[in-house]
């Protein structure tokens, strides 16, 4: 089995280990008061691939984020990258400017460990979570839309001379250890047969051998890999699904942009808008006697329409305000006769985006439920039957995206396609 070739001074955190770096850094140790020998320390981690741990003292807390030199779902026989926590620092640095409270407060980021001290968010849980619990969140969604619009418009040609986002797309395209995962995971393996897909068979079987031999399905998912590879529209998150989200009833906080790199804007939306989707799909696996979850599906419907509108309108707003970019130079369309077209143009652009969110939010819906790295939507319904009718809803539905895409004009087509009762 291949080792990762860790950098020297490297080491994976221990909480002794853990205590001292911590206890180093004054800012962070007033914070948390006392002494280190007090304080509690916990890993909590459940994702993929690093260390999370909670430091917590007398009057405070904050949460450390390590990369380990492997997958930590696969383990050591998976090496990667360390450098993931760098581009997940440099994109807080890079994004904070425009969307500072919508992520947490970075505190440190040692590049020895690459590890980060951070804000420890707390009573916030993952929105994936929550969702799957059946809980609402009045602002999230306008938190999303205005959060995608903000991060990808100010580190667009839009906002930016080209100067500076070529400086930005040559930093992120040092990130190639997490692109060729975005690469493999979403764009290919699902198409493939490969040792590291999983499926809920029998039940999906079926349609999981229909999707290898489908040749206009495969071909629709490779154009949106090739557009994933060739767009550098702005400086995307990268992994924006529901487990990248924090939330309490009112607060929203963006975290784990560890595959940020320079990209297409729909890869973010349709990150988001796709994780919406799943959990959608996945309700009737939750229900219970007393909560068929189908209120709970039509406020799921309600937030995808919210977060794309909202991402449209914030992106031409603040399109009309700082168009200090490249694309449409201000000074080109200064008379007062060019506003019609050059509005026009505008919306057409961010009109374009839909198309790309769509595409790429199928493209991450048939990831999560035939390839790799599940969501645990699905993986936490029990009854395997049911949740293979939950996944083949979504696999039908994400099929149809990518296949059809001609049927999906606006937002209420989409929602129109979800196969609701009562209707
Ligand atoms: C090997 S990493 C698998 C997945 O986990 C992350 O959250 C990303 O979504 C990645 O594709
Ligand atoms: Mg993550």
């Amino acid at each position: 089995m291949p080792t990762a070739q860790v950098p020297a001074g490297y080491r994976i955190l221990d909480p002794k280990s853990l205590l001292a770096l911590i206890g180093d850094l004054n800012d962070v140790r007033a914070l948390i008061a006392g002494r280190p020998e007090e304080w509690q320390v916990r890993e909590v981690g459940d994702g993929n691939l690093n260390l999370v741990f909670i430091v917590e003292g007398p009057r405070g807390s904050i949460c450390v984020k390590q990369a380990l030199p492997y997958v930590r779902a696969a383990g050591p026989s998976w090496p990667m990258a360390l450098d993931r926590a760098f581009f997940e620092n440099s994109y807080y640095r890079a994004v904070a400017p425009y969307v500072g409270e919508l992520i947490p407060k970075v505190y440190h980021y040692d590049a020895e460990l690459y590890c980060t001290v951070m804000e420890r968010l707390s009573p916030h849980i993952i929105l994936r979570h929550g969702l799957i619990a059946g809980r609402r969140y009045p602002n999230l969604a306008r938190d999303m839309g205005q959060f995608v619009a903000r991060s990808c418009f100010f580190t667009s040609d839009c906002a930016q001379p080209f100067e500076h986002k070529f400086d930005g797309i040559s930093l992120f395209a040092g990130n190639k250890a997490l692109i060729r995962i975005s690469v493999d995971l979403i764009f290919t393996d699902p198409y493939l047969v490969s040792e590291r897909n999983r499926h809920t068979s029998p039940q999906l079987d079926d349609v999981v051998s229909d999707f290898r031999c489908d040749g206009p399905l495969k071909v629709a998912a490779a154009q949106f890999g090739q557009k994933f590879l060739s767009q550098t529209q702005a400086l995307l998150h990268g992994d924006l699904h529901t487990g990248s989200v924090m939330v309490t009833d009112s607060d929203t906080r963006v975290i784990d942009p560890e595959f940020a790199f320079y990209g297409p804007i729909g890869f973010d939306l349709g990150a988001f808008f796709g994780n919406l989707m799943l959990n959608w799909y996945s309700q009737p696996g939750h229900a219970t006697p007393r909560d068929d979850r189908a209120a709970h599906q039509e406020w799921l419907l309600e937030q995808a329409k919210i977060f794309w509108t909202t991402f449209r309108s914030s992106f031409l707003a603040l399109w009309s305000e700082h168009a200090q970019g490249d694309a449409f130079p201000a000074a080109m369309f200064s008379s007062p006769g060019d506003a019609p077209a050059l509005k026009s143009a505008r919306s057409a652009f961010v009109d374009s985006l839909f198309a790309d969110m769509l595409g790429f939010s199928a493209c991450k819906m048939i990831r999560r439920i035939v390839g790799f790295a599940h969501v645990a939507d699905f993986d936490g319904i029990q009854d395997a039957p049911l949740r293979g009718d939950c996944e083949a809803g979504a696999l039908a539905m994400a099929r149809l995206l990518l296949t059809h895409p001609e049927q999906f004009h606006s937002i209420d087509d989409v929602l129109g396609a979800v196969p609701r009762s009562g209707r």
